[in-house]
């Protein structure tokens, strides 16, 4: 598959979390609508109801939509806007983390479980402890699993240093570090964090981190953590530059090295993607606002076959290609 195909032209779905269960593709995705609030830098036109599952066996063949697996009119402690998701597998349940604002428009993340991968999912009372800002994704090795999380601008990392709330947002100065993306192993019952969040810090070439004022490389939000050839690959989007880059370590909590882009930018201002192994080969789950005619808040889900370079680095996409 070297063209990019749109997975589910009925409806708007983004930031599709994709993973193989039971012998197929399971795909979690954001669901967009039309929800008549205006575009703004706090993102809140993504104003995100509920989530469906889709299951596909071939990537070349039919989806199926497996409906409506949770809305955050079912979940306790919902205020508004169900963005970006991601289900790990454990003992016989899904687990499905999502992030969502709390009644005090504070993003959380926040899980609910499942016997099936294709849901219905049941949600916790309350969010993780602990836990702020959005888009987490959880990998799995020798039975550990890792939740990654964090997005700036409208996904409030910003707001937040050490784990703790700070008294008003504050960026780093173009020349320091930038922010980085967390990482905190999960508890054994898969509902809380073990330990405290740890920075997800990607290095340049010459071992500096990435600094603020790099908006082209620096970690802006959508974290993905898959492995290949003994290697762990930390990508992510650098947002309002609208990348989708890796950077490659040597385990699960870095230091990670810039590598280089993914994906060039696509029709819409948001990038998001997940990668994934299937029958020998590597796709690219990602999305853009093509069909909406360049909506930003109404974005279609698509896969592509991903490639590599002998020397473990990934095959630039051209986003804007057909
Ligand atoms: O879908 C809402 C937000 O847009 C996601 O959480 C971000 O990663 C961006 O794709």
């Amino acid at each position: 598959m070297k063209k990019a195909k749109y997975l589910f032209p009925q409806d708007y779905m983004a930031d599709p979390s994709a993973h193989v269960f039971e012998g197929k593709i399971y795909i979690y995705p954001s669901h967009d609508w039309e929800s008549g609030i205006p575009e703004n830098d706090n993102g809140d036109h993504f104003n995100m109801k509920d989530y469906h599952v889709f299951s596909l066996d071939e990537v070349d063949g039919p989806i199926t939509d497996h409906g409506v697996v949770l809305a955050a009119e079912n979940i306790p402690w919902s205020g508004r806007q169900l963005w970006d998701s991601d289900v790990a597998f454990k003992d016989g349940k899904y687990y499905l983390y999502f992030s969502l604002k709390d009644q005090n428009d504070i993003f959380r993340l926040g899980v609910a479980i499942s016997d099936k991968p294709y849901g219905p999912f049941i949600p916790q009372e309350n969010p993780i402890k602990g836990s702020y800002s959005i888009d987490p994704c959880v990998f799995e090795e020798n039975g550990e699993y890792y939740i990654y999380f964090g997005g700036i601008w409208g996904g409030q990392l910003q707001r937040y240093r050490n784990n703790k709330a700070l008294e008003s947002a504050a960026f780093p100065a173009d020349n320091e570090p930038a922010l980085c993306g967390k990482v905190a192993r999960l508890r054994d019952d898969m509902l809380e964090f073990a330990e405290e969040p740890r920075d997800v810090v990607i290095l340049d070439e010459n071992g500096r981190p990435i600094t603020q004022g790099n908006t082209d490389r620096r970690f802006f939000e959508a974290s993905w953590m898959h492995k290949y050839n003994g290697k762990y690959y930390f990508s992510y989007s650098t947002g309002d530059t609208h990348f989708l880059c890796y950077a490659i370590g040597d385990n699960p909590y870095g230091p990670f090295t810039y590598k280089g882009v993914i994906l060039t930018p696509v029709i819409g201002w948001t990038t998001h993607h997940s990668i994934v192994e299937y029958k020998g080969k590597w796709y690219l789950f990602h999305h853009d606002s093509v069909p909406s005619g360049g909506k930003t808040w109404l974005r279609s889900m698509k896969v592509i076959e991903l490639e590599y370079n002998p020397d473990g680095t990934i095959k630039t996409i051209e986003g804007l290609k057909k």
